[in-house]
């Protein structure tokens, strides 16, 4: 099992979709899980899918949460579905699973949660990847406010930028 995590945005849903096309493509039996509750466009379809289950949007309304509260909530509720998604994982029985989570990464490295669905989901050979980003990466520091050029020419890497650009 491979999880991807990551700050949110940092791209762990397209590098998953990416290395899925990848790998099909070599003729690797491989799955795909997500773990994300909150996720209304994936670039991947899903062999297994915590959404159909549980769904971050809903919980929010049903207990007035806010964004990350409902996908903390989401995810200590999906611990009483591990046992079913591993099942679920279990029945594809592809070798190699590629396992999508949520951005909010306190879920994994903070809660019991996230420890718990990762101990309970995992085989016996796991990996983790962590998916950095540029801003995440460099020693200098950024300001929130006027963020400067994502990548400095040259060094191989590259972010969306969604804020307007200041020249
Ligand atoms: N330039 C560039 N953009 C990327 C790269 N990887 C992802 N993106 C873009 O970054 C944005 C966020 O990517 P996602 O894959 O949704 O990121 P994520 O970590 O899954 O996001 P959350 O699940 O919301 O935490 C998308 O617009 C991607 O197209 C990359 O390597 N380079
Ligand atoms: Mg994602």
């Amino acid at each position: 099992m491979v999880f991807f995590v990551g700050i949110a945005g940092s791209g762990k849903s397209t590098l998953v979709s990416a290395l899925y096309n990848w790998m099909d493509e070599q003729g690797y039996d491989v799955a795909v899980v997500n773990l994300d509750p909150a996720a209304e466009y994936l670039p991947y379809v899903p062999d297994v899918d915590i959404r159909e289950r549980i769904n971050a949007r809903k919980i929010m309304r049903q207990f007035k949460l806010g964004p990350n509260a409902s996908i903390i909530a989401s995810v200590d509720m999906a611990v009483a579905d591990a046992d079913r998604i591993k099942e679920e994982m279990g029945a594809i029985g592809a070798p190699v699973a590629l396992v999508d989570t949520p951005g909010q990464m306190e879920l994994f490295a903070f809660r019991e949660s996230g420890s718990y669905l990762v101990k309970r989901l995992s085989d016996t050979h796991n990996v983790v990847v962590y998916v950095a980003t540029p801003h995440t990466c460099r020693a200098r520091r950024v300001s929130p406010l006027r963020p400067s050029s994502p990548s400095p020419a040259g060094s191989g890497s590259s972010c969306r930028r969604w804020w307007p650009s200041t020249r």
